[in-house]
């Protein structure tokens, strides 16, 4: 799945030129638990940041499947502390259901002394407390396809098998130029570096929304894992990649087509609902201090239009397939009113 390049720990945001490395902790939770781990009800916690755009694509997958009930959540503050992602945001300043301040101890019940970055997404064992997984390209396929005895009735399937390989072309293509290539640009400390990142992030857009102006989403005529993959990246786009990241040849909204397609996605169940603009600003330009020094978050952009009609369904398309939307958002769960438009 990863073309090579994967984690982007601590010094991600130095002075090095970018570079991801894999996850390290790359076990699956399986339907027949080969790893050791079997899915059930109940055992696992995700753990985000409503601020990352990969754990971001887990956020939305375990909505439109309808899990939230079966795989608990747990959200970190979006400003990392030097011993990373932590709990903040509950009472006392710990996870209520794992009992832990940082996400890093449940790294450390895993792996004693691990030197690599703390990274979310993480899904964490609760009995034992342990970390199983960090990789974000793997959690949410595994979420489509291993997990669907604890579907929601009437979920979408988002990796369908007939269409798998056209999803990877397309999402291993949006993943090199567009999800990762926004990182490119924003932590280049060349000129020629930031400008191919640049350049690719906007070709690549270009070519993309080719495609989009004719149908309503990426492959088929329903929602899959790749509209998820790209929609966590456009919905960061205006907010953070066009000014923090210099991806600024346009922005979204002076895009018609596919600032329509994100809209779409964005009113759609699962999507929009997911999504906190508050954290992702304040992660972007606080914890970034080698791009923003300042750490000062902008006051923009005006979030208004994100929630006016878009007119997609006039290209067709069955959102959900066969399938319906997810209910409302679990109570506790609703991102709070400052990060919403
Ligand atoms: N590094 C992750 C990819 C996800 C990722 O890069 N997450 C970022 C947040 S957007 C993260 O947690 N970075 C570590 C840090 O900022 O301390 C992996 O390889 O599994």
């Amino acid at each position: 799945m990863s073309d090579g390049d994967g984690e982007a720990g601590n010094s991600a945001y130095g002075r090095k030129a970018f570079k991801r490395s894999r996850s390290h902790f790359a076990d699956r939770i399986t339907a027949d638990g080969r790893d050791g781990w079997p899915v059930e009800p109940g055992r696992y916690r995700l753990v985000v940041s409503r601020a990352c755009p990969w754990a971001s694509r887990a956020l939305v997958s375990r909505r439109l499947l309808g899990l939230e009930e079966a795989l608990s959540l747990a959200v970190a503050d979006p400003i990392q502390d030097d011993r990373s992602w932590r709990f903040t945001l509950d009472p006392d300043g710990r996870d209520p259901v794992l009992g832990i301040r940082w996400l890093s101890e449940a790294y450390d019940k895993r792996e004693t002394g691990y030197p690599g970055g703390v990274s979310v997404p993480a899904i964490v064992d609760v009995p034992s407390g342990r970390l199983v997984t960090n990789d974000y390209q793997q959690i949410t396929l595994d979420l489509a396809t291993e997990w669907r005895a604890l579907h929601r009735a009437g979920a979408p399937d988002l990796y369908p098998e007939a269409r798998r390989a056209e999803i990877d072309e397309v999402m291993a293509e949006v993943y090199r130029d567009v999800n990762n290539g926004v990182y490119r640009a924003g932590f280049a400390t060349g000129q020629e570096e930031y400008e191919a990142a640049c350049a690719g992030v906007f070709r690549r857009l270009e070519l993309l929304a080719a495609q989009l102006e004719r149908q309503r989403y990426l492959v088929g005529d329903t929602i899959t894992e790749a509209d998820i993959r790209l929609f966590t990246t456009l919905v960061r786009f205006d907010a953070v990649y066009h000014g923090h990241f210099k991806c600024n040849r346009w922005k979204l909204t002076e895009h018609p087509v596919l600032w329509a397609y994100a809209r779409d996605l964005f009113q759609t169940p699962g999507f929009g609902d997911t999504v906190d603009f508050d954290h992702i600003k304040r992660h972007y330009y606080q914890v970034h201090t080698g791009v923003n020094p300042t750490g000062i978050v902008p006051l923009g952009p005006d979030l208004a239009g994100w929630l006016t009609p878009h007119h997609r369904e006039d290209l067709g398309g069955r959102p959900f397939g066969d399938g319906t939307p997810p209910g409302p958002v679990r109570p506790g769960e609703e991102v709070p009113a400052r990060g919403r438009p």
